[in-house]
């Protein structure tokens, strides 16, 4: 506690959901009652698809509704940073894209992208260090001053990087919730069919293996891993399933 300050509870609301992530060891909640996650993405430094997909299928396993957006669109590098979204669009994530920093005009600004999105509802916001985090809530929520990247001035070296969630409102009923200091995002807490509905496009194949319990990693007859062989599902999508599952051991 700091200062004087208290607070009381009043009521405790039930959970409409439960975004969460976790390790072999234990879960760690990342926000309740929350009505989309905006998955932040940028031009450069380049963001990991990995990183994206394990948000995703979090947020996915959740029920939590989920808006993939690629920030920074006004450096060079845009197209070759949107191509490399267009997996994560073709497993069926709907992106936008936009400037977070309003001196770049040319580009759509994030308010003008985002606004209807955001309003109404309760977003939280993730994405790794240097997406534009801070640097969005700057730009959505008046006199937020979110400290932004670049090298502490002060220290000489490490990084601004805040490590708690911080809920800002930008008006009454619209809030955003910046996640910072996320690296990792573990899925230990998602069993084998939750991987498998996250993983989007894969849907129409699931239930026509040969067995009904099929894992899709080897087993002969496995509708997904034929349809990859046919170029309908991507072979990097596949991959990743298999990665994780193996990860978690389900
Ligand atoms: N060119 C450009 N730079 C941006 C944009 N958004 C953020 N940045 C810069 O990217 C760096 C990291 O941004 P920051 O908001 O701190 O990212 P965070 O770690 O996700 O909170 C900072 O130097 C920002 O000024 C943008 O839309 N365009
Ligand atoms: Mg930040
Ligand atoms: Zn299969």
């Amino acid at each position: 506690m700091t200062g004087a300050a208290s607070a009381v509870i009043e009521a405790l609301l039930p959970r409409r959901n439960y975004l969460e992530r976790s390790d072999a060891y234990k879960r760690k909640g990342i926000a309740a009652n929350i009505d989309q996650v905006l998955v932040l993405a940028a031009v450069e430094p380049r963001a990991s698809e990995e990183f994206l997909s394990r948000i995703l299928l979090i947020a996915d396993a959740a029920g939590v509704n989920t808006l993939l957006a690629l920030n920074k669109i006004d450096l060079p590098g845009a197209d070759e940073a949107r191509a490399r979204l267009m997996l994560l669009v073709g497993a069926g994530h709907e992106l936008i894209e936009f400037s977070a920093r309003p001196e770049h005009d040319a580009a759509p600004s994030a308010p003008a992208i985002l606004r209807a999105k955001l309003a109404g509802r309760r977003t939280v916001l993730c994405g790794q260090s240097g997406m534009g985090k801070s640097s969005l809530v700057n730009a959505l929520v008046p006199n937020a001053s979110a400290v932004t990247g670049e090298l502490s001035s002060a220290l000489g070296s490490g990084r601004h990087t805040t490590t708690f969630s911080r809920l800002y409102h930008i008006d009454s009923d619209t809030t955003l919730i910046d996640c910072p200091g996320m690296q990792e995002v573990g899925i230990h807490h998602l069993t084998h069919a939750d991987l498998a509905r996250g993983f989007r496009e894969f849907a129409p194949y699931l239930g026509h293996c040969r067995f009904a319990n099929c894992r899709h990693v080897h087993e002969p007859d496995c509708a997904l891993r034929n349809e990859v062989a046919k170029g309908g599902v991507a072979p990097e999508r596949l991959r990743l399933f298999q990665k994780l599952i193996a990860e978690i051991g389900v």
